[in-house]
């Protein structure tokens, strides 16, 4: 099946009545959007007929890959057997309540942290919204009202609703919104290759980076602080890894002064970090977790947070009614996909994959990444890689934002047919998890391409 269209006239229509997200529209109109139109495996086709590889699985969503008739099939029998029902007003259904159990069956407990209960959303912004409510709520009921102000890092990414972008760390977002809403506040993230000293080792740099929270705690006056939000790595804002020494530090400090501890798994869930979720990786002991994106592994909107026993215990036994919820809460419909996506994940054994063969040969390729002239470090993490592109590896100069390096190769990636993400001067990628070695080496000789002709046109304008 090739769904060739008729691009112009979609182009037209697109411009005529389609706001895009994150997108200048003028912009847009002028050049005309891509028009994708089918997918399958770890390929998108566009309507050109141009078959691209999707090493970002959509936005960080497809972890099962494309055209799996067993999220189809989920959906049209659900849909046929119960399409919605609300879940407020006592009322409950099937697919709701079995994800719930499922999704705590497979987040594991760790020290006295486990998750018995999920509160639904369709997305992750509306998912963190819930967390702040929670979060206060929380505070509320244990006689600590004072307690309001949320840390958060910068360039972290959290979601584009008021407390979501809030939360988020984007410079840009607060700009535009009169942001962050009260009592957000934000500290720097833990970027080593960017901000780490001279002479300072990583693991030096992990442990400096988690204490810029205890200096804000201190700041703040820690009897007003609330919780610590964060992603286990940041996603959008570039793939940017803490060293190995930071989680344990932030660990240390939310106990000291005991605040809530909140895990943004919107993107590390699911199998992408080779885990079923991202605080087993780096081994905290979250409160809350976000998720969404991969729990339908993008197939239908679906977002939650998945609530631990020490907020749990005090919103059930001393919160009376909760005054939150959506529409969507618990939708049937995204439920079945969800378990149906579970089922997959844990029949192909998807998570257990990216921790062992098939992860290392990942980790192996991408790190090969460092030989390139252009690239000043390349890491990865589970199936997650990110790149910096520099004028000099040596001195670690980077380049200016005018030069446009990371847009410069973003458009030669999409020229071989590659989808990878430029994020500013970062390069970075996310594929499906279902992804061969065969595929993997096809992937890794599309971003080698990529990469030397950018070297090639940074060449030819002086730039390198
Ligand atoms: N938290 C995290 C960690 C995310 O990555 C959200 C919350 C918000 O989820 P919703 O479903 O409301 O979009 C996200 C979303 C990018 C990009 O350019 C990443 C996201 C969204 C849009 C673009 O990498 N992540």
């Amino acid at each position: 099946m090739n769904t060739v269209v008729d691009t112009a006239l979609i182009q037209s229509l697109d411009t005529a009545h389609f706001l895009h997200p994150f997108t200048d529209f003028k912009d847009l109109s002028s050049r005309g959007a891509r028009v994708i139109t089918r997918a399958e495996g770890i390929y998108v086709w566009d309507s050109e007929g141009k078959k691209i590889l999707d090493a970002m699985s959509g936005l960080w969503c497809v972890n099962v890959g494309y055209g799996r008739k067993e999220l189809a099939d989920a959906a049209h029998h659900q849909m046929m057997t119960l399409p919605y029902y609300n879940s407020f007003f006592q009322t409950t259904n099937v697919p709701a309540v079995q994800l719930a159990a499922k999704l705590a069956s497979l987040a594991p407990s760790v020290g006295d942290r486990s998750f018995q209960h999920v509160f639904y959303s369709s997305s992750g912004s509306e998912s963190n919204d819930s967390n702040v409510r929670m979060v206060r709520r929380y505070w509320d009921l244990l006689g600590q009202p004072q307690r309001k102000v949320i840390i958060s890092r910068k360039n972290a990414y959290h979601g584009s609703t008021m407390a979501g972008a809030s939360l988020g760390g984007m410079s840009g977002m607060h700009a535009q919104g009169d942001l962050p809403i009260p009592n957000i506040t934000h500290i720097e993230q833990p970027y080593y290759f960017d901000i780490g000293k001279p002479g300072e080792t990583s693991d030096e740099f992990g442990v400096r980076a988690a204490g810029w929270l205890e200096e804000k705690i201190l700041a703040v006056g820690p009897d007003k602080v609330a919780a610590f939000i964060a992603e286990p790595l940041q996603g959008a804002g570039g793939v940017i890894i803490p060293p190995a020494t930071y989680w344990p530090e932030i660990q240390r400090i939310v106990d000291k002064y005991g605040i809530l501890l909140i895990s943004d798994e919107v993107i590390c869930a699911f199998g992408r970090l080779g885990h079923w979720f991202g605080y087993e990786k780096f081994g905290y002991k979250p409160d809350l977790v976000t998720f969404a994106k991969a729990v339908t592994s993008g197939y239908i909107p679906l977002g939650g947070v998945m609530v631990g026993n020490r907020v749990a215990k005090v919103l059930i036994e001393q919160g009376g009614e909760f005054n939150h919820g959506y529409t969507y809460s618990g939708h049937p419909v995204a439920c079945a996909v969800a378990l149906a996506n579970l089922a997959i994940m844990e029949k192909e054994e998807l998570p257990q994959k990216v921790h062992g063969d098939i992860g290392a040969y990942f980790a192996q390729r991408y790190a090969e990444l460092n030989d390139h002239p252009l690239v000043g470090s390349a890491e990865s993490c589970g199936f997650v890689g990110g790149m910096v592109l520099v004028k000099n590896k040596k001195n670690k100069e980077r380049f200016q934002e005018d030069d446009a390096v990371g847009m410069l190769c973003r458009s030669h990636c999409f020229g071989n047919g590659l989808i990878m993400r430029a994020v500013g001067d970062r390069m970075i990628i996310a594929p499906p998890l279902v992804m061969t070695r065969a595929d993997i080496d096809e992937m890794m000789r599309l971003i080698h391409l990529a990469l030397d002709l950018t070297n090639r046109d940074l060449k030819a304008r002086g730039l390198v």
